[in-house]
C-alpha cells in the first residue's frame, strides 16, 4: 500500500534535499524549534520542515504540495525566524502541515547606493540587512528586538513595526519591490525597486501583511536612508500618560524629522526588566508610572543633535512633562538605555506565561483608554497586573496583562482570558482603535477580527484569499476563515 503522505515527502526530499526535509519519523529529530512559538502559546506537529534554498525550489515545493492537497490534505505555513507573537507560524497539531522554513534563503543580493536600495532574499536575518547597509553608509531602519533572529520575509509577512517607526513607516514604507512564489507555485518577480509604479492593483502591498495566507515572499527591494551623522537619546521619568502624550507633542515640534524614536514604559513592566535582568539596571522607575525613551538623529552633528535635545528637556521640565531625565553620553549608554526597552517582552516572558494585546489608539485619546480600560479590568479581576509598554509615538501600546502575584498563569489565562480579551478590545472598539498595530492576527486573533472588522472589509479580504489561494493551501486558519 503506498501512502500519498510518503510520496509527498519523497518528493519534497527530490527537491530540496534529503537532510533539508525533518520530520518526526527521525528519531534524533528535535522539531521544537519549528514547532513551538516565541511565547510558549501553542505547540503543534508538522507532517515536515522543509528547509529550501532558493526560489525555484519553494515554487516546486509549492507545486508538489498543491498537487497532492487533495489526496494528503496538506497545507503549507511559512516560516521566517518564528519570532510570530500571535501564533501565526508554526503548525496545527494536525500533523498534515509543512512548515516551509525560508531561513537557508539568507543571501544579501546587492546593494544599490544610487537607487537607495538593499535587495536580500526573505530568509534574510533583520539585522544582517542593518549591518551589510551599514558597511555602505546606510541605515536600514527598521528596529525590533527580534532583529538578531527574526527575518526580513517574517518583517514583510506582517508589516512588523518596531521603534523607528515614528520617522520611517512600518515594514510596507521600506519595501519597493517583492518577489513572490504564488499558491500555484507561479514566481512573480517585482524587485524593480520603484518609487512609482502606477500600473493597476498594488499587488505589493497585497502580499505584505499577509501573514503567508497568499503566497510566499522569496526576496524583497528595501529602501535605504543615509546613517545620521548623531544619534542620541534620552530617558525621561514621566507624571501620568497625559504628560507622556504632550511631550511628544514637544518633541514633534522641537525636533521635527529628527525624532526617531518614542516609546513609552510602565512602572510595573520596568520592574520585571529590574527583577529578572539585574545586569541591566533601570533608570528612575522607581518613583515614577511612566518612563518615556526618546532617540532624535541629526544629520548635521552631534553638537546639533544635543541642543536640539537639551532644549526639549527643557522645555518639557517647565511644562511638568518631565520630572527627572538623562540623556547618554556615550554609544554605550545609549545601548544600555535600548537594552532595556528591549529587555521588556523577554522579562515579561520570564513572569511568566501572559495576555498581550498589540494595540493602536488614536495618540490624543490614549491617556483616557488606559485611564478608563485600567480601571475596567481592576474591577473584574482584583491584583491583575498591567504590564504596559509600546511605541507611542506611533499610537501603539502593547497592553498586556500578566496574572496577578502568585496565582498560576497557565490557569489565570485558562479561566480569564477570554474576558480579558474582551473587556480590552471592546475598549478599543470605543475609543476607535484597532486590535492589532503591528504584530498581526495569527491564529490567536483570528476569531476575534470579525468583531471588529466591518464585514464589508472582511468579506473583501475573504474574496482576495479565495481569489489567490482558491484551495486554502496558504496558511489555512489564519488572518481569515473562508
Ligand atoms: P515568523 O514568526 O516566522 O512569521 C511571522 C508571520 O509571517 C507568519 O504568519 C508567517 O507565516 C509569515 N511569514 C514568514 N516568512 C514569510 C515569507 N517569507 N513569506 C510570507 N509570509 C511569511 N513585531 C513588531 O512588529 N514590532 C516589534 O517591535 C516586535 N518586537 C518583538 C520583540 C520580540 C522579543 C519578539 C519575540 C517578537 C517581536 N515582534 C515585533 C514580533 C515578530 O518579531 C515580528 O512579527 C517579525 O516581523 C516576525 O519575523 P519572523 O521572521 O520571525 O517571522
Ligand atoms: C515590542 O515592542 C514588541 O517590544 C513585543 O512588539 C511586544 O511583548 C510585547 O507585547
Ligand atoms: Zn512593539
Amino acid at each position: 500500500m503506498s501512502d500519498p503522505s510518503h510520496a509527498l515527502l519523497d518528493g519534497l526530499r527530490r527537491i530540496v534535499g534529503q537532510p533539508h526535509v525533518l520530520t518526526h519519523d527521525d528519531p534524533d529529530a528535535d522539531l521544537a524549534a519549528w514547532e513551538q512559538d516565541w511565547r510558549k502559546r501553542s505547540r503543534g506537529q508538522a507532517l515536515a520542515v522543509v528547509r529550501p534554498a532558493s526560489t525555484d525550489e519553494v515554487a516546486q515545493v509549492v507545486r508538489l504540495c498543491a498537487e497532492m492537497q487533495s489526496a494528503t490534505g496538506v497545507s503549507i505555513v511559512p516560516q521566517g525566524g518564528n519570532t510570530s507573537m500571535v501564533v501565526g507560524a508554526v503548525p496545527d497539531a494536525s500533523g498534515r502541515q509543512v512548515v516551509l522554513n525560508l531561513q537557508r534563503m539568507n543571501r544579501i543580493e546587492s546593494l544599490d547606493a544610487g537607487n537607495l536600495t538593499l535587495t536580500a532574499q526573505a530568509g534574510c536575518v533583520l539585522q544582517n540587512l542593518q549591518e551589510a547597509a551599514a558597511r555602505d553608509g546606510f541605515l536600514f531602519p527598521l528596529s525590533l528586538a527580534a532583529e538578531g533572529s527574526c527575518t526580513i520575509g517574517g518583517n514583510l509577512g506582517t508589516n512588523a513595526g518596531g521603534t523607528q517607526v515614528v520617522r520611517y513607516g512600518n515594514t510596507r514604507d521600506l519595501c519597493l519591490g517583492l518577489e513572490v512564489v504564488t499558491a500555484q507555485g507561479e514566481i512573480w518577480n517585482g524587485l524593480g525597486g520603484l518609487r512609482k509604479d502606477n500600473t493597476g492593483y498594488d499587488l505589493r502591498n497585497l502580499f505584505i501583511g499577509s501573514e503567508g495566507t497568499l503566497g510566499i515572499i522569496t526576496a524583497a527591494a528595501m529602501k535605504l536612508v543615509p546613517l545620521p551623522a548623531a544619534q542620541l537619546t534620552a530617558w525621561a521619568a514621566v507624571p501620568s500618560m497625559e504628560h507622556a502624550v504632550a511631550l511628544l507633542g514637544l518633541a514633534h515640534k522641537t525636533l521635527g524629522a529628527g525624532l526617531t524614536g518614542f516609546e513609552v514604559m510602565g512602572q510595573f513592566a520596568l520592574s520585571l526588566v529590574a527583577r529578572h535582568m539585574p545586569q541591566s539596571p533601570v533608570p528612575l522607575y522607581e518613583t515614577t508610572p511612566w518612563c518615556v525613551l526618546l532617540e532624535v538623529s541629526d544629520h548635521e552633528s552631534e553638537e546639533h543633535a544635543r541642543s536640539q535635545f537639551e532644549r526639549l528637556l527643557e522645555a518639557g521640565m517647565e511644562q511638568g512633562c518631565i520630572t527627572d531625565g538623562v540623556v547618554a553620553e556615550s554609544i554605550a549608554q545609549a545601548r544600555a538605555l535600548w537594552q532595556i526597552r528591549e529587555n521588556l517582552p523577554i522579562a515579561q516572558a520570564i513572569e511568566g506565561l501572559n495576555i498581550k494585546h498589540d494595540i493602536s489608539i488614536p495618540i490624543s485619546r490614549i491617556p483616557a483608554f488606559v485611564a478608563a480600560t485600567d480601571a475596567l479590568l481592576a474591577q473584574a479581576l482584583p491584583g491583575i497586573r498591567m504590564v504596559d509598554f509600546g511605541h507611542l509615538g506611533d499610537g501603539n501600546l502593547h497592553y498586556n496583562v500578566q496574572a496577578p502575584e502568585g496565582v498560576d498563569a497557565a490557569a489565570f489565562l485558562r479561566d480569564n482570558e477570554a474576558t480579558v480579551n474582551t473587556l480590552v478590545f471592546e475598549s478599543v472598539a470605543k475609543f476607535g482603535g484597532s486590535i492589532s498595530a503591528e504584530h498581526g492576527i495569527g491564529s490567536l486573533k483570528v476569531d476575534k477580527l470579525p468583531g471588529y472588522k466591518p464585514p464589508v472589509a472582511l468579506e473583501m479580504m475573504r474574496a482576495i484569499k479565495r481569489a489567490l489561494d482558491p484551495h486554502n493551501l496558504m496558511n489555512p486558519g489564519r488572518v481569515v476563515r473562508i
